[in-house]
């Protein structure tokens, strides 16, 4: 075998299947005939380098980077004196902090656009969910009395900002809606986040060189600095999201390449941030604009989105995602896509080069983020809607461009828009919403428990693999699952998060599910809207029968296909708020002990949560419903209940 042919047998042997999404292999198959580079082909060729993969590198001075790899590793200390334990802490601080610091300014944002709005320099954007504002105003110890909508959104929208500045008292106003007992705890292990910036700035402050040394002691600050996040920064972009464009409600769509049409425009947005694409909403559906897509030959504008700025207009307005985080260049191979409108996060470099081989016009709109040869049309709220019409017209200028296409078939059908406020309306009803119907239906052990399956795709491992299995042998096992991100889009493509999935399930889920009209996967949302699962969580706790706390919960976090530091800051917010939190791919610190056992037993000790990574996703799943059948023995509900067909009368009660 000559050398080449060796490196591609061993190539070929090294890498695993890239996807079980039939569209993506589809366009992967295209993209590798025609010899283009993409994530699922630049993965092959770049190896992992084994020192950082796991801890072992600190890179943070110019005396290094220091590696303590060999005979001894663990004795060994880096020039300063640095010890594995200091590494593995100090790069876990640091990514959460990365990772608070991204979904907190984006809630920043949504909080200054709130304020625009309310002195009416906001084109385009009114308050869509007032009754939202005064229930955000009062857990922001606002009164709402004798205020009208526009001035309660300014005092929100100033209260949220002190938030971020650390200016508005010694805690976070959002850590009150977790339960009481968590609330004691944060206090008492001095956890409890004082402003989002305050934590990131003290987060980089530590871990520089010479400063905090103790793996515990910086662990802490990881966990305080991600609590801002969890109960903070990204909560408030929710809450503020809901109030200015609308609190989600169950919608249905469909999702995956297919949605892109031949003979539309197609545009899709693609990134994090509601502000801008629910303009492009407007625009699309202007009636001046469809009109002017027809003149240039398209019978319309068909939008869609891709990662979380889909899933914004998807749980707001039914827009189809086109797909998760490794679908972005897979889109502008079909040769559909006439112009691609990125803002902030999970964006790929790669974008640009890509779109240059085909006709897509790549447009940057956020003032934090541009890329080398793209269009950048810097978005700014006062004048909103007419860049949005803009950024759309460039979209349709370009169809007349466009060359063969070849778009996969395949689309799956979804619902959407499960908001915690729609949650408890649907078990409980309009004049009664309550989570009771599911506590009572977890202590009967109908549902043993809940799993929130999160997160992003890494071309690291298969894509939608894991997410796939472990959504499909949770509900097996009567166990309800809620998603976010890409995670969500993933069971969109594959078709889990419709109703009739309700047939896979588990009896008891499945019951309970028919009676109550909801399906067996619940889509919560984008990242940001983590924090809707913390305020579930909170209300189940608060709903009695339970337990005193997030901890005592028969429930656990899985994020199988992570790539990113938000991902590792949403793990560390849900195990400092009592969570047990499984990440699959690697180990980011796994030859650091002193850390790996911290964030395991050491959380669950301190915190009653845990941090762990695991890449098998069967041990994940034996890890997860054990650890919710020893939640329901300590509670005291492990007993499963005899189960009786369901009449009328029962479904009633649930
Ligand atoms: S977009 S952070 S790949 S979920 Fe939120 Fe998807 Fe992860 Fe980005």
């Amino acid at each position: 075998m000559s050398n080449s042919q060796e490196k591609e047998s061993r190539k070929k042997k090294e890498s695993i299947p890239k996807s079980i999404d039939p569209a993506a292999l589809e366009m992967i198959d295209i993209a590798d005939k025609a010899g283009l580079s993409t994530v699922f082909s630049r993965v092959d060729e770049m190896k992992p380098c084994p020192i950082g993969a796991a801890g072992s590198c600190c890179a943070l001075c110019a005396m290094g980077p220091c590696r303590l790899v060999g005979k001894n590793a663990e004795e060994k200390t880096g020039i300063c004196g640095a010890t594995h334990g200091t590494f593995g802490a100090r790069y876990m601080v640091r990514s959460v902090a990365g990772g608070v610091a991204a979904h907190s300014d984006h809630g920043r944002d949504i909080a200054r656009t709130l304020l625009a709005v309310s002195t009416g320099d906001a084109e385009g954007y009114s308050i869509k969910d007032p009754e939202k504002l005064g229930r955000v105003a009062e857990m922001l110890d606002i009164s709402t009395e004798g205020k009208d909508t526009n001035q309660l959104a300014g005092e929100v929208a100033r209260k949220a900002l002190d938030n971020f500045n650390g200016t508005a008292g010694d805690e976070l106003n959002f850590v009150k809606r977790a339960p009481e007992k968590r609330q004691e705890l944060w206090r008492k292990l001095n956890l409890v986040p004082r402003g989002v910036d305050r934590e990131v700035v003290e987060s980089m402050h530590r871990t520089h060189v010479g400063v905090d040394q103790d793996a515990e002691h910086l662990l802490d600050q990881a966990m305080r600095t991600s609590l801002a996040d969890g109960w903070g920064g990204a909560m408030l972009a929710t809450d503020l999201s809901d109030v200015l464009f609308g609190t989600p409600k169950p919608l249905v769509a469909e999702s995956n390449l297919g949605v892109l049409k031949d003979d539309e425009v197609n545009i899709i947005v693609h990134g994090h941030e509601p502000t801008l694409s629910e303009m492009i909403v407007a625009a699309t559906q202007d009636p001046e604009i469809i009109e002017y897509a027809r003149s240039k030959g398209a019978k319309g504008v068909n939008l869609a989105g891709i990662c979380c700025t889909a899933n914004e207009i998807l749980m707001r307005h039914g827009i189809p995602p086109a797909g998760n985080f490794l679908h972005q260049e897979l889109a502008i191979i079909t040769g559909s896509v006439d112009a691609m409108v990125v803002d902030v996060q999970c964006v790929l470099q790669a974008l640009q080069p890509l779109a240059e081989k085909f006709h897509t016009k790549l447009i940057t709109t956020s003032p934090k983020a541009k890329i080398p040869g793209a269009t950048h049309v810097e978005f700014k709220e006062e004048r909103a809607l007419d860049i949005a019409k803009d950024i759309v017209r460039m979209g349709i200028d370009n169809y007349a461009n466009r060359g063969e296409t070849s778009i996969p078939e395949q689309t799956g059908d979804l619902v959407a828009g499960f908001s915690h406020e729609y949650i408890s309306y649907m078990l409980g009803g309009r004049y009664r919403a309550s989570f009771r119907p599911l506590n009572d239906n977890i202590i009967n052990g109908r549902i043993q428990g809940a799993v929130a399956i999160v997160g992003c795709n890494n071309p690291r491992v298969t894509q939608d693999e894991g997410i796939i299995y472990l959504v499909r042998e949770l509900i097996k096992r009567d166990i309800l699952v809620v998603q976010t991100g890409c995670a969500a889009h993933a069971s969109a493509k594959h078709g889990l998060l419709q109703p009739e999935i309700m047939a896979e399930a588990g009896a008891g889920l499945r019951e309970v599910c028919e009676a109550v009209g909801m399906p067996p996967v619940l889509h919560l949302g984008s990242c940001v809207d983590n924090s809707r699962i913390m305020t579930v969580l909170s209300n189940i706790v608060e709903e009695g029968g339970l337990g005193e706390d997030i901890s005592d919960l028969p429930a656990a976090a899985i994020c199988p296909e992570y790539y990113c530091e938000k991902a590792l800051a949403i793990g560390t917010y849900a195990a400092a708020s009592g969570a047990y939190v499984v990440f699959g791919v690697r180990n980011p610190v796994e030859d650091c002990k002193e850390v790996v056992e911290l964030m395991s037993n050491g959380w669950e000790e301190k915190v009653g949560g845990q941090l762990v990574f695991e890449p098998d996703y069967e041990k994940i799943l034996e890890m997860v419903t054990n650890r919710i059948q020893e939640k329901r023995e300590a509670l005291g509900i492990q007993e499963e209940k005899e189960r009786v067909l369901m009449d009328m009368a029962a479904r009633r009660e649930i």
